[in-house]
C-alpha cells in the first residue's frame, strides 16, 4: 500500500496494562509537537467494525471457534483500515490505534494457539505490507494487570479467560518485540503512572528524532 507509514502508531498490552492512560499522554505529546493526531481502536473504529467488536467481546454460552474469531478480527480490520485509517493518513493525519495486528499475533496466535501461517496470510491479504511505524508495548506481569482490571465493570469474553491465557498473550507480545525491535518498543507498565509516562515520552521523542 502506497501510504507514508510513519504516520501510524499503535499501543498494545495485556489486560489492565493502562493503554487508556497512555493514549492520553500520547495525545498530549502530539499536541506539544504540533502533530495532527487522531485516535481509534481495534477491534472497531467504524460503525461496522464496532458491530463486529460487539460480537467478538460479548460473553456467550456458545464456544467461539478460533478460526471464526480470527476471521472476524480481520473483517473488522479490513473495514477499519480501508474506511478510516488509510483515508485519514492520506489526508495528512497521524493515526494512533489502541491495538492492531500485533494483538492478533498475541491473542489469536499465542493465546488461542492458531497457526502463525494463517495469521500471516490474512495479514497479507488485508494489509499488504502496511504496518505501524511505531508500536508501544505496555508490558507488565499478568497478575498485576489482572488486579488493576478487576477494579473495573463486567468482564467481556476475553476478560473471562484464565491467567494462563494471558501469560501466553504476554509471551506472544514479547516475541513480537524481539522479532521487530525497530518498530516495537517495550514500556515497563508495572511502574507508577508518572514513570510510565516518562518512558512513553522518551520513546516517542527518540522515534520522532529518527524521522527528522
Ligand atoms: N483483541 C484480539 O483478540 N485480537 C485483536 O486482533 C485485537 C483485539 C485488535 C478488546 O480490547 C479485546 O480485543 C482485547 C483483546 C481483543 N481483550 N482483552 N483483554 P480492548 O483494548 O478494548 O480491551 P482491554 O485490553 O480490556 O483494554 P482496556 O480495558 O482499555 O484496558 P487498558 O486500557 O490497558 O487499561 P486501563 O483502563 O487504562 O487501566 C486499567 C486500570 O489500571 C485503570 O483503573 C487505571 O486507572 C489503572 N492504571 C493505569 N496505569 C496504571 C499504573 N501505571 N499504575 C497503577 N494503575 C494504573
Amino acid at each position: 500500500m502506497n501510504v507514508p507509514v510513519s504516520q501510524f502508531i499503535t499501543v498494545e498490552g495485556t489486560e489492565g496494562a493502562g493503554k487508556s492512560t497512555c493514549i492520553e499522554h500520547i495525545q498530549q505529546w502530539a499536541l506539544q509537537n504540533e502533530i495532527p493526531l487522531v485516535c481509534t481502536r481495534e477491534p472497531g473504529g467504524t460503525p461496522l467494525a464496532e458491530q463486529i467488536r460487539d460480537i467478538l467481546l460479548e460473553a456467550r454460552d456458545e464456544q467461539v471457534d478460533g478460526l471464526a474469531e480470527l476471521l472476524l478480527v480481520f473483517a473488522a480490520r479490513a473495514q477499519h483500515l480501508n474506511g478510516w485509517i488509510l483515508p485519514n493518513i492520506k489526508a495528512g493525519k497521524w493515526v494512533l490505534s489502541d491495538r492492531f495486528t500485533d494483538a492478533t499475533y498475541a491473542y489469536q496466535g499465542a493465546g488461542r494457539g492458531l497457526s502463525t501461517d494463517q495469521i500471516v496470510a490474512l495479514e497479507t491479504l488485508v494489509q499488504g505490507g502496511f504496518q505501524p511505524a511505531l508500536t508501544l508495548l505496555l508490558d507488565l506481569p499478568v497478575e498485576v494487570g489482572l488486579e488493576r482490571a478487576r477494579q473495573r465493570s463486567e468482564p467481556d469474553r476475553f476478560e473471562l479467560e484464565q491467567q494462563e491465557f494471558f501469560e501466553k498473550v504476554r509471551a506472544g507480545y514479547r516475541e513480537r518485540a524481539k522479532q521487530q525491535p525497530w518498530r516495537v518498543k517495550i514500556i515497563d507498565a508495572s511502574k507508577a503512572p508518572e514513570q510510565v509516562a516518562e518512558q512513553l515520552v522518551e520513546a516517542l521523542d527518540q522515534w520522532l528524532a529518527s524521522l527528522r
